[in-house]
């Protein structure tokens, strides 16, 4: 069978379900090129002379790498011009960016994280770009914040391209998870996977450990009973794996399932939780629940949260079904 490219696989979901329309191909397009030169600065490295931190923070007061900046501007410029969107917004920008006027425009948002896990370039670990498309609500001329803040269940595509050993990119329309994997010698991502599923039960979770002292106690019990392995209420021992790029935990645990969590704790307590709902969380839940796992706040599903500021914080609990509302439960029973 011939490979399917990514433009390929866009063009035949139009024709045989009718699932996307014209403008929304043609997005999915953009961003994925875009991701294909975010990937090639990645992967440059030290030779590309963008590794290193700025010397600016962002709106949330994170220091900016390089790249973060690189890959922001690339996401950009790609995007501005192309006549599908009304708006973009980042967690690099404190507001939304209007689509410039000598442009035309479209009935899209797109928000993303242009390069999540960004502390990890300088020690080559695996990073990511994560986006969530929405729609603009009708009438809306000139988007501003409000316009973006939907919740999770109104995006009409999410997505993510991780830049690992390869650099795949991984979409859904709504309708199923995809994944490609880009060809570097011809420039093309190549679909490698579709109908991805995740196992309803697993062995292995993610959490940043180091917090353990700041964790409210529904997630002090949950992750007490993994520890104890075979010998405590769970007969069984569980695996943890913690590469801290969301984009490289939430990748392996859609290809071979487990239980990511960022819970609130007292240390991120006053922010709300650490990861962002509208570039991180729900695009993640998204793609999450379309491949048949679960993604909740703790209490409840993430994409109801109703977004109340474009740079939001939310706890996270997303992977296997059943590990998802296990946990889900003990913070509902404590409430
Ligand atoms: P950076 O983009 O600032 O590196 O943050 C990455 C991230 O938002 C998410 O990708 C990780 O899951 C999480 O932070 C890692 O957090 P810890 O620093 O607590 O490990």
């Amino acid at each position: 069978m011939n490979p399917i490219s990514l433009s390929q696989f866009l063009i035949e979901e139009q024709r045989a379900k009718g699932q996307i329309d014209a403008d929304l191909r043609r997005l999915i397009k953009v961003v994925a090129s875009a991701c294909k030169r975010i990937s090639i600065a990645v992967s440059k490295g030290a030779l590309g002379g963008v590794l290193g931190n700025l010397g600016t923070t962002n709106v949330q007061g994170e220091a900016q790498k390089k790249l973060d900046v690189l890959s922001n501007e690339i996401l950009l410029q790609a995007n501005e011009w192309g006549g599908h969107l009304a708006a973009i917004a980042s967690e690099e920008m404190d507001d939304p960016h209007p689509i410039p006027h000598r442009y035309p425009k479209g009935e899209f948002l797109l928000v993303f994280d242009p390069l999540d896990g960004s502390s990890n370039i300088d020690v080559n670990v695996s990073v990511g770009t994560i986006f969530s498309v929405l729609r603009c609500p009708e009438g809306v001329k000139e988007p501003d914040e409000k316009a973006f803040l939907q919740p999770g269940t109104r995006q009409v595509a999410a997505g993510y391209a991780v830049y690992g050993p390869s650099t795949q990119l991984v979409l859904t329309l709504g309708d199923g998870v995809t994944v490609f994997t880009l060809d570097r010698e011809q420039g093309v991502f190549i679909l490698t996977e579709r109908g991805v599923s995740i196992p309803e039960q697993t062995s292995e979770f993610a959490i940043n450990m180091s917090n353990q002292r700041h964790w409210e106690a529904p997630v002090q019990r949950y992750i007490g009973e993994l520890l104890a392995g075979k010998t405590g209420p769970r007969g069984r021992d569980f695996n943890m794996r913690w590469v801290a790029s969301m984009v490289a935990d939430v990748h392996r645990i859609l290809t071979r399932g487990g239980v990511f969590m960022y819970p609130v704790d007292a240390k991120c307590a006053p922010k709300g939780g650490r990861l962002r709902l509208m570039y991180e969380a729900n695009p993640m839940a998204m793609i999450v629940e379309q491949a048949g796992g679960a993604a909740t706040d703790g209490r409840q599903r993430i994409m109801e949260v109703q977004p109340h500021t474009l740079h939001q914080r939310v706890p996270v609990i997303l992977g296997s079904t059943e590990e998802v509302q296990r946990v889900t439960a003990y913070h509902l029973e404590q409430s």
